[in-house]
């Protein structure tokens, strides 16, 4: 739907009144009321609820669970994350679809959303589980001034945005796992995959890809997955209003990305360790098959994270602390030792629920 498209400005004003006649859309709008009755059937084809009110017209009763852009944008604070959104029903991944737009010259913050994908990707060739309407599948192009160094740093503020856009779904419940994922009451809800284009000094563009298991009950998972995974239905009981959350996320997104880019990752650090649940947590690190155990301190300036290895316990001493710049971590002990940790109003920490 074009913003010029009669069906799209036929919704604006069904959003904006609670009935409004036939006769009255068909001269505001400029078309027949044949027309009128036209684009409502349209609409209702694509799972609005109109209903007709004998003598006195039309009332929006639903709109479809769908990441219909129209739906999407008038929920939008942010200025530039989400306001050219791509809709798939299905794609291969919007991680992909975004990178071509990317390479066509698609402007900062275009979103890419599918209702499923069917080669959702997560790091190293992973995959990414992604079931038909129940969750979000979504992707910014990104033109950031960073050097592609910093690039990971992206990840590391995208999880506080998510973080932010979660905590009000699941009070209390969210955390963030190094470098990229975000969990719910200790299995994970969210990913994160940001990949680059760049040349060796100069990031030419960034997609930044986000998963996030919003309504999916247990079937939906494969096997395989159901005693890591979870969604914030599964976590709170609650259905979550999808359309919402992807305006909610993009905000929160924008507001973090434009502090990055003024203030450095430094200022997203404070809000970083509030989320993160493994300050303090014995962890085993693997990257380009190397393993590192120690305990984790937290991130340093620009985002790597500090662990003292085990061997060093006894001393201390800094040339056993590594900053780590990617891995995977394993918690020793499971998820299941993963606890948020939550201010108490006292201004002190403690944890779980
Ligand atoms: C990630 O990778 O967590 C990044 C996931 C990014 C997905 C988004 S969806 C929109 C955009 N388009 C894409 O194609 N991708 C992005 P990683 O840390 O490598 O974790 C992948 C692992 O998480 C898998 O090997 C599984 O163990 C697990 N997993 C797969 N699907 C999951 C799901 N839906 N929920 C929870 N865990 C999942």
């Amino acid at each position: 739907m074009s913003a010029a498209d009669p069906a799209r400005r036929l919704l604006a004003f069904l959003r904006r009144e609670p009935v409004v006649s036939g006769e009255r859309l068909s001269g505001t709008l400029g078309i027949s009321r044949a027309a009128v009755w036209k684009h409502v059937e349209r609409l209702r084809a694509r799972g609005y609820r109109i209903e007709a009110q004998h003598a006195r017209g039309y009332r929006l009763a639903g709109v479809p669970d769908r990441l219909l852009p129209a739906e999407i944008t008038p929920r939008l604070a942010a200025r530039r994350f989400g306001r050219r959104i791509v809709y798939f029903e299905e794609t291969d991944s919007t991680n992909m679809q975004a990178m071509r737009l990317a390479r066509e010259g698609a402007p900062e913050g275009t979103l890419v959303v599918a209702e499923r994908q069917t080669q959702g990707r997560g790091r190293l060739g992973r995959s990414w589980s992604s079931p038909n309407c129940v969750n979000l599948y979504a992707s910014w192009v990104l033109r950031p001034s960073l050097a592609p160094a910093a690039a990971p740093q992206l990840s590391l503020a995208a999880a506080v945005a998510l973080a932010r856009a979660l905590a009000p779904l699941a009070p209390g419940l969210v955390t963030i796992k190094w470098p990229n994922d975000c969990l719910l009451d200790g299995r994970k809800v969210a990913g994160i995959l940001t990949e680059m284009d760049a040349e060796l000094d100069r990031v030419r563009a960034v997609v930044l890809g986000i998963g996030v298991n919003l309504n999916a009950t247990t079937r939906a998972f494969p096997p395989e997955l159901r005693a890591t995974a979870t969604s914030v239905r599964l976590a709170t009981g609650r259905r979550v209003d999808r359309i919402a959350f992807t305006a909610a996320l993009c905000d929160a997104l924008e507001a973090v990305y434009d502090r990055l880019l003024q203030e450095g990752f430094g200022a997203l650090i404070a809000e970083w360790n509030e989320y993160s649940c493994l300050t303090g947590r014995e962890v085993t690190v693997e990257c380009a098959g190397h393993r590192t155990t120690g305990v984790v301190r937290g991130l340093d300036a620009s985002g790597r994270l500090v662990l003292v290895r085990d061997d060093a316990r006894a001393g201390a001493a800094d040339e056993h602390v590594e900053h780590i710049v990617a891995g995977d971590v394993t918690v020793i002990g499971g998820y299941a030792a993963i606890r948020p940790v939550t201010k108490r109003a006292d201004g002190g920490r403690s944890e779980g629920r």
